[in-house]
């Protein structure tokens, strides 16, 4: 690189030599001079350094375009999870990873994070939110169980929510009757993007253990 760089300095010089003495009348000064010689030096060091500049421009695009090959290998990796175009999506999970106990009263509705989870094809489920995310545009179905272990108020209620939207609910009053428990179900249409979760009501709560009462679970019937 530097042998380039000096016999790019040399040329230049003897271009500007060669170029004084074509135009002798009008640019002799420099012909023959140091000066010529500085002035083409200066202006091909300029170059260089734009050229540098350039290139370390190119070395850090090439660098966010291998990131972004690297992100297209791992999108074309969930691809093919898909079995000749037709996505696979399954999932089923329970509420507590471990232990037992009430979730909830909260003061606000909230999502249930069904920890447990037994199958995830597609990974459209989301356990750390409870929110299950459409990968395609299709038709699902979703179910979800709720228990009420004969606790004091409040009272279990629960509701599948698709977009924030209430589909179908399960609800339950304390009382002096044991072991409650109840389910539902929907099939739906869900858009790209879609999502459906159960929805814990406002003050309510529902109890689980190692029996995993509590569960959501959801598929794709069929893409549209
Ligand atoms: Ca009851």
């Amino acid at each position: 690189m530097k042998k380039i760089a000096v016999l790019i300095l040399a040329f230049s010089c003897c271009l500007c030599q060669v170029q004084c003495n074509e135009n002798h009348d009008k640019v002799c000064q420099c012909s023959g001079s140091t000066s010529c010689c500085d002035i083409s030096l200066t202006s091909v060091s300029q170059t260089l350094g734009a050229v540098g500049e350039k290139v370390a421009n190119m070395a850090e695009k090439i660098a966010l375009l291998e990131a972004k090959l690297q992100d297209t290998g791992k999108e074309v990796l969930e691809l093919r999870s898909l079995t000749g175009g037709r996505p696979q999506v399954a999932f089923s999970a329970a509420l507590l990873a471990s232990g037992s106990g009430d979730t909830g009263p909260f003061t606000s509705a909230t999502p249930l994070k069904y920890k447990r989870v037994f199958s995830n094809i597609g990974s459209s489920y989301n356990p750390s939110t409870g929110i299950f995310t459409a990968i395609v545009k299709g038709t699902y179905f979703f179910r979800f169980s709720m228990f009420n272990n004969l606790n004091p108020t409040p009272s279990s209620v629960v509701s599948l929510m698709k977009n924030g939207v209430r589909l179908t609910s399960v609800w339950d009053t304390a009382g002096s009757d044991a072991n409650d428990m109840g389910s539902n179900a929907v099939v739906i249409h869900l858009e790209e993007g879609d999502n459906a979760y159960v929805e814990l009501a406002a003050n309510r709560m529902v109890y689980d253990d190692s029996m995993n009462y509590n569960t959501f679970s959801g598929f794709l019937l069929f893409t549209m």
